[in-house]
């Protein structure tokens, strides 16, 4: 069964963290109507959406992908290299501990979700202002045990990795190389955004399908030609607050 778990947009969302984007506007009403047609997005490609409890009171509460990375395995919550975001971890260990055992990330370590692309046995995890050469040794000890391999991977001029990189087929990323260097990932086939789309490399590959924002037509006809099924989903709100289409949810197979 596959499970995606999300969380309610936060009538505070306009309070957001910012760090590569001014400060714009944010209209709450249309972010929360883009995370409507989000999880629509989900339901129709057969995933079964789970809401974890609502937080109005945390600003950056919609963005669950940077609380917790869901193994087959283990879901391990982070420590979100932003304070003002680290009260959004225990309400979702307590959704996640009803389907995997739990492991945590402990301080002086810090990793946002975001930072973390998976590929096969493969944990890419990016060197970004959110997440730190402890949470890599962390990460490493921990995983290795289930013989997954952690890479750390540079990553410039944008919050985190997948960000500059994703993935939308078994051996295809979507990537910008002024923000990550394609060297870095191993066994792979690129597609890069538009020259004019810096921020379109952020992708959410599920069943077969690539949900990706409607605001980067230019690339998304790169991926439709790359043979990629793309779902677009508006989402120029849930941008505003530096945010993508991974960061709004957890995503796993589940037993039945
Ligand atoms: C933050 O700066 O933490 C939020 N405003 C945006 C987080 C986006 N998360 C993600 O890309 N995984």
């Amino acid at each position: 069964m596959l499970i995606a778990i999300t969380r309610a947009v936060s009538p505070t969302l306009a309070e957001c963290e910012l760090t590569h984007r001014p400060r714009d506007p944010i209209s709450v009403a249309d972010a929360m109507a883009e995370h409507a047609a989000y999880e629509a997005a989900l339901r129709s490609v057969g995933a079964t959406v789970i809401r974890a409890p609502a937080a109005p009171d945390l600003p950056d509460a919609v963005f669950v992908e940077d609380t917790a990375i869901a193994l087959d395995e283990v879901a391990v919550i982070t420590r979100p290299g932003a304070a003002t975001r680290r009260r959004e971890t225990e309400s979702m260990a307590g959704v996640l501990g009803s389907y995997k055992p739990l492991a945590r990330i402990q301080s002086p370590a810090t990793i946002d979700g975001g930072d973390v692309l998976r590929v096969g046995r493969t944990i890419y995890v990016g060197l970004s202002s959110r997440t730190n050469p402890d949470a890599i040794t962390q990460l490493a000890t921990l995983l290795g045990q289930w013989e997954y391999e952690v890479v750390p991977v540079p990553v410039h001029g944008c919050l985190h990795l997948k960000s500059a990189v994703t993935q939308i087929g078994e051996r295809q990323l979507l990537l910008n190389d002024r923000y990550v260097r394609p060297a870095s990932f191993r066994d792979m086939d690129f597609v890069t955004v538009a020259p004019a789309e810096p921020d379109g490399a952020n992708a959410l590959l599920v069943a077969g399908a690539v949900i990706y924002p409607a605001h980067y037509p230019a690339t998304a006809d790169r991926l439709v030609r790359a043979g990629v099924r793309v779902i677009p989903v508006p989402s120029t709100e849930i941008a505003k607050a530096e945010g993508g289409v991974t960061c709004c949810s957890v995503v796993f197979e589940a037993a039945l």
